[in-house]
């Protein structure tokens, strides 16, 4: 008798999303959502049949070849099928345009948001370069810079798959990754031109039509300051690369079928975007932006885990019933759940915010709470979808070791997100520079106040009072920090941003779910809130500097 599981099935990831349905309701005209409800409902059929197609085949990873036949470097990459087919499918729906577009005004950012979140995980993080595409175009309108916004913007936010072009972000270098400042690419003006010489050590997306790269012109001050902000076409239309040597793809833990590439340019042929310094305040929008994508991704690694995890629990029979019916098992999930549904509700936040900003809706306190909020729910989601990817594993057992399950590479993949775009602790650590330069916690702590004023249900007072409490205690913790020396702030940041991250996600979860009571009659939301505030907000350090330097450099 073999031995056999029914292996995870998913239905139709957007009309099975009770979350985001039932969010999109609440802040959606109904005008708006009727329109963009076809496309969410064709998003969330590729989600379910993309797993299904990748488990029925083997698995691909792009390919790096360097020379031809007959000796010349051609540096040529092939892309894996799924790369090929995400291309028209994100023009086509707009995935970038569509948050730019003016058609449904500040909601723009919503719509967009919640198609990449269907999207993500179907497209073998095709969703990488759309993101850096998204955050290029934010930065080139930053800019002003008029030829680029001519040359650029066009085939950034088109619809028409042979027009839609793809942006790369080469920050990285062998001296710097999180130190951006120790860049070593120097720009050099030739007979008018700007060449870029140097090596860029992560180069995601090196297929992309497009990048936007720091450098350092020839002459200017070390540090951050004196790099610039770079705008290059590395590849001729002919395919042939403009100096630029491909010198080999990553060989990653995840991410595997997106092509990253180690890179050297040799007089590559780039435009400044602005001025010939302070490239880093330059490229910042693009980071924000880049930052909001990743969160979102985030969040849809957690939502593909858990509903694997809850469809395979309902095949499952252990112990005489399925793991669905098992207490301890329904704890687990039910614990995942929560978590998630709270990183939901802050996540789409920052994007409304976003889309509120770009629209020019947004007053100073909300810009300021846009700055303050997206390390956060960077930093938060990045970790949580780790926990969350692991938990998986486990809600598997033995089948979430096996790599031809899928599974594992849900983790292996959900390890990126705390890493790229900045690990935790800068996200930690620009929360603290967002902090300093927008006139400290009050635009979140206003905005807490505003959301939990909403909150009136008597089974959710528990909630509201234990994120005021959780605000005033980190209030009190950031008062007495800021009085002593630097360092002190810094060892506690990450906890700080964690904590202010839940404490925020379990107000507007809290609102969420009020809203759910009274208009759709749906205790569920209210049910993670209550699971969410259980689990705690709040792990800040009394005076752990002395103990942290000792255990640091701990040996025998
Ligand atoms: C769905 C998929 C999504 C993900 C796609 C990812 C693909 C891309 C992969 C990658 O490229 S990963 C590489 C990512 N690398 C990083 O994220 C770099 C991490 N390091 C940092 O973020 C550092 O904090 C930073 C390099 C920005 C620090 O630089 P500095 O020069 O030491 O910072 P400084 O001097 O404090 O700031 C310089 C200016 O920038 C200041 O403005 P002013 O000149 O006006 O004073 C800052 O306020 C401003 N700034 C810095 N960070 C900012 C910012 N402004 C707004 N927002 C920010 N986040």
């Amino acid at each position: 008798m073999p031995f056999l599981q029914a292996p995870p099935m998913l239905s139709n990831q957007y009309l099975d999303d009770r979350v985001l349905r039932s969010y999109l309701r609440r802040v959606l005209p109904p005008a708006v959502l009727g329109v963009i409800e076809n496309d969410l409902t064709d998003l969330g059929e590729f989600a379910a049949t993309a797993w299904a197609l990748a488990r029925s085949r083997a698995p691909s990873e792009p390919r790096l070849t360097q020379w031809s036949a007959w000796g010349e470097r051609i540096d040529r990459i092939e892309l894996t099928p799924a790369w090929q087919m995400a291309q028209p499918l994100a023009a086509r729906h707009g995935l970038v345009a569509a948050g730019h577009e003016n058609t449904h005004g500040a909601s723009a950012r919503v719509h967009q948001f919640a198609m990449v979140y269907l999207f993500h995980c179907a497209s073998e993080f095709y969703t990488c370069p759309l993101a850096m595409t998204d955050g290029a175009a934010t930065a080139i309108r930053a800019s002003a810079n008029k030829r680029l916004i001519e040359r650029a913007m066009p085939h950034y936010l088109s619809r028409d798959p042979a027009q839609f072009w793809i942006s790369g972000q080469w920050m990285t270098e062998n001296a710097g990754g999180s130190d951006v400042s120790a860049t070593e690419t120097v720009a050099r003006e030739e007979n008018g031109r700007w060449r870029l010489y140097g090596r860029k050590w992560f180069t995601s997306a090196i297929n992309a039509q497009t990048a936007l790269a720091l450098a350092r012109p020839s002459g200017a001050a070390a540090g951050s300051d004196g790099l610039a902000l770079f705008y290059l076409e590395p590849q001729k239309p002919d395919g042939r690369w403009r100096n630029v040597g491909i010198d080999r793809l990553k060989d990653k833990l995840g991410t595997r079928e997106l092509p990253t590439a180690e890179i050297h340019l040799d007089g590559t042929p780039a435009e400044l975007v602005g001025e010939p310094r302070h490239g880093v305040r330059q490229i910042a929008p693009m980071l924000n932006v880049t930052r909001t994508w990743n969160a979102i991704g985030a969040l849809a690694t957690m939502r593909r885990c858990i509903a694997l995890a809850r469809d395979y629990a309902n095949r499952r029979v252990v112990f005489g019933r399925p793991l669905a019916e098992q207490p301890l098992h329904q704890d687990t999930l039910a614990g995942m759940q929560a978590e998630f549904e709270a990183a939901f509700h802050l996540t789409f936040y920052v994007t409304e915010l976003l889309g509120r900003a770009q629209n020019g809706q947004a007053d100073e306190a909300q810009q300021n709470l846009l700055r303050l909020l997206t390390p956060l729910v960077k930093l938060w989601t990045g970790k949580l979808a780790v926990t969350i990817a692991s938990e998986t594993c486990e809600c598997f057992g033995g089948a979430g070791y096996l790599e031809d399950s899928g599974i594992p590479q849900l983790l292996r993949d959900a390890q990126v997100w705390s890493i790229w775009e900045g690990t935790s602790n800068v996200q930690a650590l620009d929360f603290l520079r967002a902090f300093r330069g927008t006139g400290g916690l009050q635009p979140l702590l206003s905005a807490q106040r505003a959301i939990l004023s909403q909150v009136q249900a008597g089974e959710l007072e528990p909630c509201a009072r234990a994120a005021r409490e959780a605000a005033t205690k980190i209030t009190e913790w950031l008062q007495k920090a800021s009085a002593s020396e630097r360092e002190r702030m810094e060892a506690g940041a990450r906890e700080v941003a964690l904590g202010l991250a839940r404490t925020l996600a379990l107000s507007l979860l809290a609102r969420h779910a009020e809203w759910a009571l009274r208009a759709e009659n749906d205790p569920r939301p209210a049910a993670a809130a209550r699971r969410f505030a259980e689990h705690g907000l709040l792990r800040l350090k009394a005076n752990g500097l002395g103990d942290a330097q000792m255990l640091a450099s701990d040996s025998y």
